[in-house]
């Protein structure tokens, strides 16, 4: 199938049978015996794995080539991002691995592409955020990401992923999925969502009016900074990296730290606490320490228009993925990993609930982002 710019479309399938691991980690130059292949981590993209060999760990992935048929793209972007890095202490960039061509991924047989990259020594991700120590380590890691990024100029930069956080086109396919999915339209929770959608479908061009009208600029980004892409010291807490750098291209900061709060400010996480939904919240400690250490990296070259959009940005954020989890739902889960039928209508629902919670608190996010700007 051709490869495409839209989004929504669905090309070449990875192929459906086990793959040999251990004779694909042989086709990388690891020069060592490979001992045990695990699965890693929680992803919902790509298919990961953590290698043990004689001569150290590596995190080995299958690139999901639905969602990034242009890969090489991304590879490309990992140089430049690693080069623009070097030297520069707080933004790890972890080291591809050549296959034995020379290329920086080997691509199988049957079409798949994998690659091989360091395993960050001491390092792990968090369940969730526990502690006000943590939740600052994460607002750290993404603000000195964003500064170190700031002077790195976005044509350097290719689209990974054209049109990943323009909003307006998820709502374009929603009220197209609308018209098609008719066998989910008596659904009680499809139609709470519908109409949650319904009342805040202004919200879904906040950003993209503000960059069309030149308010704020295209930076880097990093496209999916939520707290399993975050790794910290095993020992003294550091954050030490963001991960999962596939989607890092020009984009909007504000989607960023919309993201990162929608992910570490709730609690439940995105799956939800068993039971209700209506326990879904919005952290406000949680948050508060997250925008004071962002904006302690930021401060100096945010403007009052990029500021000016933060409470914005926040309630974005998880309004867009619930509408992404909601169209995958109504498409059949073609693009998120599901766990069972209907898990992405909950995690819409979740979101939307986490929506309602910001808005439910917004004078108190709107005290706490004017606190973190001041440097309260
Ligand atoms: C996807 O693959 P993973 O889990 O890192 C998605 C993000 C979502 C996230 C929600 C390329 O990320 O946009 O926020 O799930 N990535 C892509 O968990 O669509
Ligand atoms: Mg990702």
């Amino acid at each position: 199938m051709a490869i495409t710019d839209d989004i929504n479309a669905v090309p070449v399938p990875d192929s459906p049978a086990r793959p040999d691991l251990s004779g694909i980690v042989a086709g990388f130059t690891v020069g060592a015996a490979v001992g045990s292949i695990l699965p890693l981590g929680k992803g919902l993209i790509n298919d990961t794995f953590a290698v043990t060999t004689d001569s150290g760990r590596y995190v080995l992935q299958r690139v999901n080539q639905r969602v990034f048929p242009r890969a090489e793209r991304i590879m490309a972007n990992l140089s430049v991002l690693a080069a623009h890095a070097a030297g520069t202490d707080g933004l790890r960039v972890p080291a591809l691995i050549p296959a034995a061509d020379g290329r920086p991924y080997l691509r199988t047989a049957g079409g798949d592409l994998w690659r091989l990259m360091e395993l960050i020594a001491d390092a792990v991700t968090l369940e969730r955020i526990g502690t006000a120590a943590q939740a600052a380590q994460v607002g750290r890691a993404l603000g000195r990401f964003h500064r170190l990024t700031q002077d790195l100029a976005t044509d350097r930069l290719e689209f990974t992923l054209p049109g990943f956080h323009q909003t307006p086109d998820y709502m374009f396919r929603h009220v197209a999925l609308r018209g098609q999915a008719t066998w989910a339209a008596d659904d009680a929770s499809v139609r709470a969502c519908t109409a949650f959608i319904d009342t805040h479908a202004a919200l879904a061009w906040v950003l993209e009016d503000a960059l069309a009208a030149g308010r704020i600029p295209l930076r880097v980004t990093h496209g999916d900074p939520k707290i399993d892409n975050i790794l910290f010291h095993r020992v003294d807490g550091r954050a030490l990296a963001l991960i999962d750098l596939d989607t890092v291209q020009p984009g909007l900061i504000q989607h960023d730290l919309g993201d990162c709060l929608r992910s570490c400010c709730n609690r439940g996480g995105e799956s939800g606490p068993s039971g209700a939904t209506g326990a879904v919240r919005f952290d406000l400690d949680i948050c508060e320490q997250i925008l004071g250490a962002y904006f302690a990296e930021t401060r100096g070259f945010l403007t009052a228009a990029d500021l000016a959009l933060c409470y914005d940005s926040i309630r974005l954020m998880p309004f867009e993925l619930g509408l992404r989890f909601l169209n995958d739902h109504l498409e059949r889960d073609r693009y998120f990993r599901v766990a069972y039928p209907g898990q992405n209508l909950r995690k819409a629902t979740i979101q939307f609930a986490l929506v309602a919670s910001i808005e439910a608190q917004e004078a108190e996010i709107r005290a706490i982002i004017a606190r973190g700007v001041a440097g309260e």
